[in-house]
């Protein structure tokens, strides 16, 4: 059914610049207060509208995580749409589309990019924080040279232009007509859901839970909820209450939606209790993260791209073998080791999903991940978790052996890189950017020097040359490499909202024949006390324990 909001009248608002809407690693990502102030989305937007390429008649998606303040700008998005000359806006039902779900709605349906509101695994609420990204045709968020030029835009911005015209109703499926712009609300799920039975063997992942596989899922009360409840509940057939926290809340229940052993520590008591199921695995505010633990195992995100990249030929999907292999810098070399021994090439981009999205599209890599919680394929154009969950399951189900036994397994095989990443957050930015410039100015003088009995063989601040466009990105992160092949990374977040959040990531690899059973504190000792000897984090922040180990 179509119904007309009537008599539209393009309102243009004069506006001035508002410092710092740079987008970070990921958009733009504010406290909810400051997205609420006048202005504050609309000037962002309106510079994403000025200067993305669409042509006439475009359309646009709009989709959120459902966090706190999401439908309020969506209505305000879809009006200013309509005064900017889009012909159609798809929109999730109630402004739910996760973010691998948006990638998957731009690509199926043609449109010219998508604006995906979230601050992914940061905390919701009045008080909490709010995100907008804006990705283009190929699903994927904008890259560089796109952020650059809406940031130099939202610099210099004297107007946005919106239609006068009531809220939509966002709830009800169907069509509205917004001053002669299609709304379009559609099902959150369907699509997605859809893609996701082309990639795997349903049939197998059913009939291993018909024969007793189980599992847990935490959807930490955000957005992948009602995603887990119908494919792994209503067409995989895991026994209801698997999914738990699948109600998508505005705040997450006052948690932060970030799958890790801290945050989904309730997970990680049921993987390592009695009775555990087979497999567990959470996912983050917007979807695209993912958190895998097997019965008494953890498995290091950076591990898990290894290890789906050496089994992903047992889903229907990528049967025929993969192109490539990509991870970001601060990410183990695991992966690494899989590209090698299965012919094909590796690569090591920047921190950033934006930083695939050329590999992907040019056929050179078939699947990506990075450290942090981020697994994806050339399916779409963003990390996704559930992805990850759907491939882990269609290899179990094939495989047949407990997630502890695929690991040995793959240790066995390809040596082990034990790793951990250590954040401090929340540190003061005068004190952090003091020890990265510290840093920085200390790199030609550490190789040769001695840390904790390692030498550092050579240390550089990582610059990336993207070998599609030719783009060049650096300050990407100080790498430390030791003789013998362990590796310490420093480098500042892009996408915290309070003061800066500085990340330590620790790598010590152990060959085939070696100590592949080890715990990875006990192993990562030596690396730990070797940091804060190189990079004085004590001394600049005054911290001695990391906020945060992952
Ligand atoms: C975003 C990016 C990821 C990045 C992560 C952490 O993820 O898409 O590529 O690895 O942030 O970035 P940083 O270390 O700069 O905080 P998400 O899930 O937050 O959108």
């Amino acid at each position: 059914m179509t119904s007309t909001i009537a008599t539209p009248q393009v309102i243009t608002q004069a506006t001035q610049p508002i410092a710092g809407q740079k987008p970070g690693t990921s958009g733009l990502r504010k406290k909810v207060k400051v997205f609420a102030q006048p202005n504050y989305a609309e000037n962002f937007i309106q510079s994403v509208f000025d200067v993305v390429e669409r042509g006439d008649g475009a359309t646009l998606v709009i989709g959120g995580d459902g966090r706190y303040h999401n439908r309020t700008v969506i209505q305000q998005a879809i009006r200013m749409a309509a005064a900017n000359g889009y012909a159609r806006v798809l929109v999730g039902q109630g402004g739910i589309l996760s973010t691998p779900a948006a990638s998957n709605v731009i690509r199926q349906y043609g449109a010219s990019g998508g604006l995906v509101l979230s601050a992914s695994h940061n905390p919701g609420g009045p008080d909490e924080d709010f995100g907008i990204k804006y990705n283009i045709a190929n699903g994927g968020p904008a890259p560089e040279g796109v952020t650059e030029a809406i940031y130099q835009r939202t610099t210099e911005i004297t107007e946005w232009r919106a239609v006068d015209t009531a809220d939509i109703d966002l709830d009800t499926l169907g069509v509205v007509d917004v001053a002669g712009m299609a709304v379009e609300v559609i099902d959150s799920v369907a699509d997605y859901a859809a893609l996701m039975e082309k990639l795997f063997d349903f049939g197998a992942i059913r009939a291993a839970v018909a024969g007793g596989l189980t599992m847990s899922f935490d959807a930490m009360h955000a957005v992948t909820g009602p995603y887990a409840h119908e494919i792994l509940e209503k067409r995989l057939g895991f026994a209801p209450g698997t999914v738990r926290n699948g109600v998508p809340l505005e705040d997450f229940g006052g948690h932060h939606p970030d799958p890790n052993m801290v945050h989904a520590h309730e997970l990680f008591e049921t993987m390592f209790g009695a009775d555990a199921p087979d497999f567990g695995a959470a996912s983050d505010g917007d979807g695209d993260r993912n958190l895998i633990v097997g019965r008494g195992i953890f498995v290091t995100p950076s591990d898990s791209l290894a290890m789906l990249a050496a089994n992903a030929h047992l889903a229907p999907a990528y049967a025929g073998g993969l192109k490539g292999i990509a991870r970001s810098m601060p990410t183990s070399a695991a992966a690494d080791l899989v590209a090698q021994s299965l012919g094909i090439p590796a690569f090591e981009t920047p921190t950033g999903w934006k930083f695939f999205g050329n590999l992907l599209d040019a056929g050179m890599a078939t699947i990506c991940g990075e450290e942090s919680a981020g697994t994806g394929s050339d399916h779409v154009r963003e990390k996704d978790g559930l992805w990850a969950v759907l491939l882990w399951l269609n290899i179990l189900a094939v495989r047949k052996q407990p997630v502890a036994q695929i690991a040995a397994e793959h240790w066995a095989k390809f040596g082990r890189n034990y790793y951990a990443r250590h954040d401090y957050e929340g540190l003061p930015t005068e004190a952090a950017n003091a020890l990265m410039g510290e840093l920085n100015g200390a790199l030609a003088t550490l190789p040769g020097q001695v840390f904790e009995g390692l030498t550092i063989e050579t240390a550089d601040n990582f610059a990336y040359t993207d070998p599609v466009d030719g783009s060049i990105s650096t300050n990407q992160g100080v790498r430390i490499l030791f003789v013998g092949g362990s590796r310490i990374v420093f480098r500042l977040s892009g996408t915290g909202t309070e003061g800066a959040t500085l990340r330590v990531y620790l790598e010590r690899y152990e060959p085939v024949g070696g100590d592949l059973a080890g715990e990875t504190p006990v192993k990562l000792a030596d690396l730990i006390a070797a940091a804060d000897g190189i990079a004085g984090i004590a001394r600049h922040t005054g911290r001695t324990e990391p906020s945060v180990i992952t």
